[in-house]
């Protein structure tokens, strides 16, 4: 059946299935909102990494790093999809490059203010288009979508893209983060309407095969 053209034509197609297109930038979290301390704020690479060292960067550290631009939707798994996203930030791919993982790490915990957290493959965190985002179509990112630093993984769901970035945590074996812990999907593909984890195949828990 031919689509029929409607005003979403274009992003028909984008919209991955169960999902609603809204329009402008719906605000969605669990808590409040932190204040950016500058004194205080770090970033930090801790866990299974190859020297077994620990790095930190402050946020004026930080501008050191390369810088990319990626345009992506933003799926939040109850549904609603908000587009044409200009995100602009370090390509997290950067970070491994500075501090290598110990072999045997498959994991990463993304860890945010307030102690949210979300976990992925290594390979969803060194995606091309997954980055930690300073900006915002051109602007520094507002208090309530993440300032100073966020997560962003365009190809997972939206509780996968930690906003108020504090901390990445290398990991040898995998472990659930805040949603993944509330019934919400370990691997999160929308395209899959992987959103909860009662639908989990085996492989895509915590625990591997055979477990
Ligand atoms: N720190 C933190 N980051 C978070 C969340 C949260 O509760 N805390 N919610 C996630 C969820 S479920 C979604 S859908 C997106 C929403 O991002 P937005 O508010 O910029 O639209 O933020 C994600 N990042
Ligand atoms: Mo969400």
């Amino acid at each position: 059946m031919a689509e029929s053209p409607s005003s979403t034509a274009g992003v028909s197609g984008r919209i991955p299935p169960g999902q609603r297109q809204v329009h402008g930038w719906p605000v969605s979290h669990y808590g409040p909102v932190p204040r950016f301390r500058p004194e205080r704020w770090n970033l930090r690479v801790f866990g299974a990494t190859a020297s077994g060292e620990t790095r930190e960067w402050t946020f004026d550290g930080l501008a050191d790093l390369p810088r990319i631009t990626v345009v992506a939707d933003l799926h939040c798994a109850s549904g609603p999809t908000s587009t044409d996203h200009e995100w602009y930030g370090i390509p997290a791919a950067a970070v491994l490059d500075l501090i290598p993982p110990a072999p045997g790490v498959r994991h990463i915990m993304a860890w945010a203010e307030y102690g949210y957290s979300a976990n992925m493959r290594l390979s969803d965190f060194t995606s091309p288009e997954t980055l930690m985002a300073t900006h915002h179509n051109g602007e520094p990112l507002t208090a309530e979508h993440g300032f100073p630093l966020r997560l962003v993984v365009p190809h997972l769901y939206g509780y996968k893209s930690p906003k108020w970035l504090r901390g990445i945590e290398y990991l040898t074996a995998d472990r659930r983060g805040f949603w993944e812990e509330r019934g919400y999907h370990n691997i999160a593909d929308p395209w899959k309407q992987q959103r909860y984890s009662y639908l989990e195949e085996d492989i895509e828990g915590p625990h591997g095969p055979a477990s």
